[in-house]
């Protein structure tokens, strides 16, 4: 029997609620509670599917509610060890997220950031460069930073180039995003010239730079970067060394896409991590033993 248990961490997960398509908040609650830490959700918007390859979806900005709900938390002394934004509404609700973060955030809260506003060279539905100069904003009081191989290009004002990038491009990159002002740099979404893919870290104090990557299953897989996030956000939070957050965030995400790819069907109602959460949750187990 045991006597006693340290507090679970919390962290605040600020993202959209996309009702179907598995995404943002509907991967990071799961993911977040299955690496042992507790989940907190401030909703962005309210859509009734994600945005890409879905036609007619419905939209309802909650800017308006974000505050006053920022503000009951800390009335009520709620603390977070980590918030991890993802999905918002617009540019202007960076600013929303900045004034709840002066509000709610204490030094030793770590802020993870995924600007998410683009794939494949393009930015997603109703966001342009002013996101881009928010996001900016937002990655240089962040201390993990999650953008995928467009968002580092859009965010380091470099050209994207689709196909495959050389380890020392992909570290020019990574360095040119911890110039931002962040204290780790994770790139998504990586494709080497040896054909495989994955995620890519490098630590802005110590200048490490680590690398995971899978064999590559061809096409897009929605919410993938979202349960990357997800998993990295809590294991760091747990306090996990940043080299095997990387690679258990990594081996979930790739475990989620090869058993889709097993089971086929529509691709845009997002990646099978049910399927793949017993295995990561055996390896957090594990990592903290
Ligand atoms: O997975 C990122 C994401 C989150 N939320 C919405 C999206 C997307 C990507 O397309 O459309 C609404």
């Amino acid at each position: 029997m045991i006597a006693s248990l340290p507090p679970l961490k919390r962290i605040l997960a600020i993202h959209d609620l996309s009702g179907v398509g598995k995404c943002s908040l509907t991967v990071a609650l799961p993911v977040i509670s299955a690496a042992g830490v507790e989940c907190s959700c401030l909703p962005t918007a309210l859509l009734s599917t994600h945005s890409g390859d879905f036609y007619g979806f419905t939209k309802r900005d909650l800017s308006d509610e974000l505050l006053p709900i920022a503000q009951h938390w800390k009335r009520e002394g709620v603390h977070f060890d980590g918030i991890y934004t993802g999905y918002l509404a617009s540019a202007q609700q960076v600013e929303l997220i900045e004034q709840i973060l002066d509000l709610l955030a204490t030094p030793e809260t770590m802020l993870i950031v995924d600007p998410v506003m683009a794939e494949n060279g393009k930015y997603y539905s109703g966001f342009d460069g002013e996101m881009c100069a928010a996001f900016r904003r937002l990655c240089a009081r962040a201390d993990v930073i999650t953008p995928n191989m467009t968002e580092a290009a859009f965010l380091t004002d470099r050209a994207y180039h689709p196909g495959t990038a050389t380890e020392s491009e992909v570290e020019s990159l990574l360095n040119a995003l911890c110039a931002l002002g962040t204290g780790v740099a994770a790139i998504t979404g990586v494709l080497l010239e040896n054909g495989e893919i994955g995620n890519a870290v490098r630590d802005a104090k110590s200048g490490k730079i680590c690398f995971s990557t899978r064999k590559m299953h061809g096409g897009v897989f929605y919410g993938t970067g979202d349960i990357f996030a997800s998993a990295l956000s809590a294991l760091l939070v747990r306090g996990a060394p940043i080299e095997s957050a990387l690679e258990l965030a990594t081996a979930l995400v790739e475990g989620s896409i090869a058993r889709s790819v097993l089971r086929g069907g529509d691709r845009r109602f997002g990646v099978d991590f049910e399927g793949a959460l017993p295995e990561f949750l055996r390896s957090v187990q594990t990592l903290f033993e």
